[in-house]
């Protein structure tokens, strides 16, 4: 069965594809199977991660992103890691379902993921998701995020370009983010820039981050996405040059190898902890007949670390 399953998603089979990808969400391990003949076939894809807060228009520019790639002959997958963040928060009805144009056509396939359960867990699964669409042959992964901060996905550990997206009038913002901005995203987009304020924004962004290229859009109205792949391509282009592209393929490869190591070891590890010998330990512990530091070393000893 999964030997058919691999033969179809490599052909780009949809069906086969969607089948693959409930059981990726679902974590079965009849995935795992699938994913690994279809690894070979995988590290073609040009993969955009899009992240920003709540509402910025990451939707909208993916939609617009994916028609101008569409317009240069690149199939598109389109993965969220939330349901409802394919859908706009907009009350208009005829407003609610960003991208639906191109739900029809058969170059560009869209899959979001529940957010249920662990945050490692979601990662694991954008990130097969990603190696399916790749081995099926599309030319651009698309991953929508919401950003920055807190315990979201990491998105710089799955994806080749990341685009951090803001809006204007966000000044204060801007000094908070400060940190870690410039080591995540490769591009700033100020989205909305039909509204005020969005020029003292760039030139707030280009004071503050001035290694890291800012692209204004109003995704609303299609301005500036082309040149927002154009800035796209081109950043992929140079990092291909320039040694930084090869450099990704193999720190995203170590994040996913060392991703599937934490795991097993955290499954290992919660499977001990369901020991009624462990409860025993505790309780000595917690009449402080033992110290929890020296049962560190016994335990891991134990485990073998
Ligand atoms: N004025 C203006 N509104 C925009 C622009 N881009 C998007 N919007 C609106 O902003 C709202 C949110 O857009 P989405 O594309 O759903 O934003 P999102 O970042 O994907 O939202 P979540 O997935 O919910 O985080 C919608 O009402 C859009 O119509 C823009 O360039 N200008
Ligand atoms: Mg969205």
């Amino acid at each position: 069965m999964s030997a058919d399953l691999t033969k179809q998603v490599l052909r780009g089979d949809i069906r086969a594809l969607a089948a693959l990808m409930t059981l990726i969400e679902n974590h079965e391990p009849a995935a795992t199977a699938v994913l690994k003949s279809l690894f070979p076939h995988t590290g073609h894809a040009h993969v955009i991660g899009v992240t920003g807060a709540a509402g910025v228009g990451k939707s909208s520019l993916i939609d617009g992103m994916t028609a101008e790639y569409r317009k240069r002959k690149k199939s598109v997958g389109i993965l969220a890691v939330d349901p409802s963040s394919l859908f706009s928060s907009g009350a208009l009805l005829g407003d609610r379902i960003r991208l639906r144009r191109h739900f029809a056509d058969p170059g560009v396939y869209i899959r979001s993921f529940a957010t249920r359960g662990a945050t490692g867990g979601v990662s694991a699964a954008l990130r097969n998701a990603i190696h399916a669409l790749d081995a099926a042959g599309k030319d651009v992964v698309i991953a929508e995020t919401i950003g920055v901060g807190q315990d979201e996905v990491e998105i710089d550990a799955l994806v080749h370009t990341v685009l951090l997206v803001l809006v204007p009038d966000m000044g204060d913002e801007i000094q908070a983010m400060k940190a870690g901005v410039t080591e995540i995203a490769d591009l700033l987009v100020v989205n909305k820039a039909d509204l005020p304020g969005a020029d003292l924004t760039v030139q707030q962004l280009r004071a503050a981050f001035s290694t890291v290229e800012v692209v204004t859009t109003a995704a609303s109205n299609g301005d500036g996405i082309e040149q927002l792949v154009d800035a796209i391509e081109k950043h992929r282009v140079e990092s291909i040059a320039n040694g930084e592209y090869a450099h990704t393929q193999f720190r995203l490869c170590r994040e996913e190898l060392l991703d599937l190591l934490r795991q097993r070891v955290m499954r290992r590890l919660a499977a001990k902890m369901n020991d009624p010998a462990l409860d025993e330990i505790v309780r000595r512990i917690a009449e402080r007949r033992l110290d929890p530091y020296t049962q560190l070393d016994v335990i891991a000893e134990k485990l073998g670390f």
